[in-house]
């Protein structure tokens, strides 16, 4: 067993043998301007700080054999995977669907439901696309999981308290202990990035663990 012994709320235990990296929505839609973060009316330069820290937290679990797994928020391009109630819902200036300055919005297969550059898979890694925040409502990743004997999860990505967090909830109903590398993941609302980080560990770990990247880093390369 490998131990992260600085996790809070308490040392994370894990075998890297049955662990697995799950890397949320780190899309163009999110991260960069004219995606579905900025119609939504967020600040969507705040989620660029983590992308050198999550490259580096990819980096270190293909170095260290654990299976990297990347999502994407996106709907086909019939729509007919996105609820009326998601479709319209608040005042964005544009609606999922419509076209935007990188294809339309949250689409997959357009530019902006792409996954940027600097953390971009690699030949071999599992994509899943997902119409949910959480990223097991109408996926595959459960069975994935079972085929790859995962017991173990560890969590990157945007945003904290959105899609990350959704996440995390349903893998912690299923069985898997998980924890969150702080400094790679990100909300367009710090005071709900810092909320969501207590909320997860309080009550003894009552959602998951959290570390930062240098910690895991520490641990796996003792
Ligand atoms: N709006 C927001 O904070 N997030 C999302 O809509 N999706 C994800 O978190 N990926």
């Amino acid at each position: 067993m490998t131990r992260v012994a600085a996790a809070l709320p308490f040392g994370f235990d894990f075998d890297p043998a049955t662990t697995a990296l799950i890397v949320i929505d780190m899309q163009r839609d999110f991260i960069e301007p004219g995606g579905f973060g900025e119609t939504l009316g967020n600040d969507v330069s705040l989620l660029q700080a983590i992308v050198p820290t999550t490259a580096r937290l990819i980096a270190l679990c293909r170095a260290h054999g654990l299976p990297v797994i990347h999502t994407r928020e996106c709907h086909k391009p019939d729509l007919s995977d996105l609820p009326p109630a998601k479709r319209d819902r608040g005042k964005p200036e544009l609606r999922i669907g419509d076209p935007g300055p990188m294809g339309r919005i949250l689409v997959a297969g357009e530019d902006g439901a792409s996954i940027i550059k600097e953390v971009y898979p690699i030949a071999g890694e599992v994509v899943i696309d997902k119409p949910g925040k959480g990223a097991f409502y109408a996926t595959n990743l459960a069975e994935h999981l079972k085929a790859i004997d995962a017991k173990t999860l560890i969590f990157a990505g945007v945003t904290t308290e959105v899609c990350v967090q959704s996440t995390m909830r349903e893998a912690n109903d299923r069985g898997y202990d998980s924890l969150l590398i702080e400094d790679a993941t990100e909300s367009y609302f710090p005071a709900f990035k810092a909320a969501t980080l207590e909320m997860i560990r309080a009550q003894g770990a009552i959602v998951g663990w959290t570390a930062t990247c240098a910690q895991l880093e520490a641990a796996l390369n003792e």
